[in-house]
């Protein structure tokens, strides 16, 4: 009997040792926001690099995503991100603009000729650059994940040219670039965040809203602005970050393991993505959306006040002569 109960402690003992050998005992939880449902291609590429965090710390270190706003509005996650409170936020470039101003390079209307050329971009040392540029803001910037383009919505009259959008009340993102695009079109813009935007257009507040097909589809502004043209007046890209309070934190080789992990799951977010826009415009189609081709040109010609306003350092005229230059 009593070997029989050594026997058993020992048994437990053992398996207590290797399950610690397996699963530390600290296991840190990075928690991270996005605005977006758990559907959504940010928020699952984000799920993907918590799985190759989890994995290559073997349990020590593990990604959770609070999605759907769960953690407030994306000013918000940005402002808890600077104060270390939380580790990381996945947020649209544009609610980086007025924070870091480098970041508002990729914004500029009608900067990118297709995809490929923004992919080029941001795969290379120009996005690294601007990645970078948030440092001394607080935060570190990981990747950049794909928007698509974004494109002008409204609720009771679809836009075929440039003289189709003058005197409307446009909602923009909480950028002054957005602002001066807007009224570079001759329209009145209302800046609000994302979560405000399907009241303001139901009610009237806003004659029209902006932004590409996976986000028009699930926050349901299609119900309510069913006129979508393709304007495609800027491709402003995700960003992901992370605090530089707790970065400064951890150890070397876990930066590099979040590093690579945010990096490899790029491509996984593209693929994703591109799958998205797909299914998002047939959803809305379907439902009653009318998409249309506008003049884009003439959306294009008038962009200029808002190149003269912003790109005036030395360093973001090299960004723009950098990126203009990649075939
Ligand atoms: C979406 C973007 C969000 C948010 C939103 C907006 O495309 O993914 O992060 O910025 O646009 O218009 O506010």
């Amino acid at each position: 009997m009593l070997r029989f109960t050594l026997q058993r402690a020992t048994l437990a003992a053992s398996v207590l040792l290797l399950s610690a050998a397996a699963w530390p005992a600290h296991a840190e939880t990075l928690r991270s926001a996005d605005i977006h449902p758990d559907d959504y291609p940010t928020v699952l590429a984000v799920r993907h690099m918590g799985e190759l965090v989890k994995q290559r710390t073997n349990g020590r270190l593990e990604i959770k995503v609070y999605a759907g706003s769960k953690l407030g509005r994306e000013e918000d996650s940005i402002e808890q991100v600077k104060l270390g409170a939380l580790s990381m936020t996945r947020v649209s470039s544009a609610a980086m603009h007025n924070i870091c101003e480098v970041t508002r390079v990729p914004s500029l209307p009608f900067l990118f000729r297709s995809k490929e050329h923004l992919h080029k971009v941001l795969d290379s040392d120009i996005g690294e650059q601007i990645l970078r540029s948030c440092e001394e803001a607080g935060f570190v910037g990981l990747a950049w994940y794909d928007s698509g383009a974004r494109s002008m919505y409204t609720r009771d009259k679809p836009i075929k040219t440039v003289a189709d959008v003058r005197g409307l009340k446009i909602r923009v993102q909480q950028s002054d670039l957005s602002v001066a695009m807007v009224e570079a079109l001759g329209a009145n813009a209302t800046p609000m965040s994302m979560g405000e935007v399907y009241t303001a257009l139901k009610t009237g507040l806003v004659d029209a809203a902006e932004n590409n097909f996976p986000s028009y589809e699930s926050a349901h502004h299609y119900e309510v602005a069913k006129y979508y043209s393709m304007t495609q007046h800027t491709m402003t890209p995700e960003i992901l970050l992370f605090s530089k309070r707790q970065w400064d934190k951890l150890s070397e080789a876990d930066r590099k393991i979040i590093r690579d992990a945010a990096r490899e799951s790029v491509p996984y977010m593209r693929k994703l993505w591109s799958e998205r826009e797909d299914k998002s415009r047939a959803l809305v189609e379907q439902a009653g959306a009318q998409v249309a081709e506008p003049d884009k040109a003439s959306f294009q010609a008038v962009m200029k006040p808002v190149y003269d306003r912003y790109v005036t350092t030395d360093a973001m005229k090299d960004l723009v002569s950098r990126i203009q230059a990649v075939k």
